[in-house]
């Protein structure tokens, strides 16, 4: 039986706008835990990490908050690799999407040790992939891809002692705003980015099948999952939305292809800021968007 184990991260000290510190008690009211159990998972609710506030600071060496961010990384960091240890699967509740650096350092220093493959994927409007001297805003949650990479302060890249992830390791799929320089990074380092018009293209059935080839049965599969990536229509509350984004019937077959090729060992929820959300509408989207992913379906199906 999968056994999931909540980690809540309330912070926004990587984010521009204020308020995804709220998200993991929006994701708890909306059920998250109910929702979960009910699918026949063992549920345990970490509560919320401890972290310093947020100083709403400015950018110093084109870095916001850096050592803020640290800290919150190896709180996170540290649940992360306490949950996997237990034979668990972390759920991080975020927060904004800088936390990802703690969740995936934890996550690779775990499969380097076992041996095991590392894949993520990444659902995203944003690259995510800007360093300290190409961010537009110093912003830490522009840049977990590049510093899970190697490429950032090493106070992030090396949390786990050496970079996290090999270019090759990470999709990043739902993305339509990458600043200028930073195309170049995710160009020259050959990252796999589904793009909207990729996505247009060739439907979503096809991006996942292509996304998911690598994934073996030895396969750890991370999925960070920021909010942004879906269509402002359906998920308001989120800090930096943009328009043209996932459908909901995107998201949902993007989680029911994850959830039928059975190799989720951890994941992210980020930047659900409820202090611009609907009725909690996003939250309960996301929760919805979950229950898909660990195995609810319509249908009882042939595999
Ligand atoms: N690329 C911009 C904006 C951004 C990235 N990620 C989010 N916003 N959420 C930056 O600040 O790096
Ligand atoms: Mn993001
Ligand atoms: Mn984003």
């Amino acid at each position: 039986m999968t056994t999931v184990t909540l980690i809540g991260a309330p912070t926004d000290v990587g984010a521009s706008v204020l308020g995804a510190s709220m998200g993991p008690d929006a994701l708890r009211i909306a059920g998250i835990a109910r929702a979960l159990r009910a699918l026949g998972l063992e549920v345990r609710d970490a509560g919320n990490l401890p972290g310093p506030g947020n100083p709403q600071a400015l950018a110093q060496d084109g870095l916001r908050h850096l050592q803020e961010v640290v800290q919150w990384n190896r709180a996170v960091f540290g649940a992360t690799a306490a949950a996997l240890g237990q034979g668990r699967l972390p759920l991080l509740m975020g927060g904004d999407h800088c936390l990802a650096i703690g969740s995936i350092s934890a996550v690779a220093a775990h499969c380097r040790a076992r041996g095991r493959r590392l894949k993520v994927l990444w659902f995203d409007a944003h690259a995510d992939a800007n360093t300290p001297g190409t961010s537009p805003s110093g912003n830490l949650h522009g840049m977990p891809v590049a510093c899970l990479m190697g490429h950032g302060p090493r106070t992030l890249t090396a949390l786990a002692g050496q970079p996290a992830l090999a270019p090759g390791q990470i999709t990043q799929i739902g993305v339509r705003s990458v600043d200028a320089v930073e195309k170049r990074f995710v160009a020259e380092h050959g990252i796999a980015v589904h793009d909207m018009r990729s996505i247009d293209e060739h439907g979503m059935r096809a991006v996942m099948q292509q996304a998911l080839a690598d994934v073996d049965a030895d396969t750890h599969l991370h999925v960070s999952f920021d909010m942004d990536a879906m269509d402002p229509s359906v998920a308001p509350g989120v800090g930096t939305d943009v328009r043209g984004g996932l459908t909901y019937r995107e998201t949902q077959l993007c989680m029911e292809m994850l959830a039928d090729c059975g190799q989720l060992a951890s994941a992210d929820l980020v930047e659900l800021n409820p202090a611009l959300d609907v009725r909690n509408q996003t939250a309960e989207l996301a929760v919805d968007l979950l229950e898909s992913l660990f195995g609810k379906s319509t249908l009882v199906r042939a595999r």
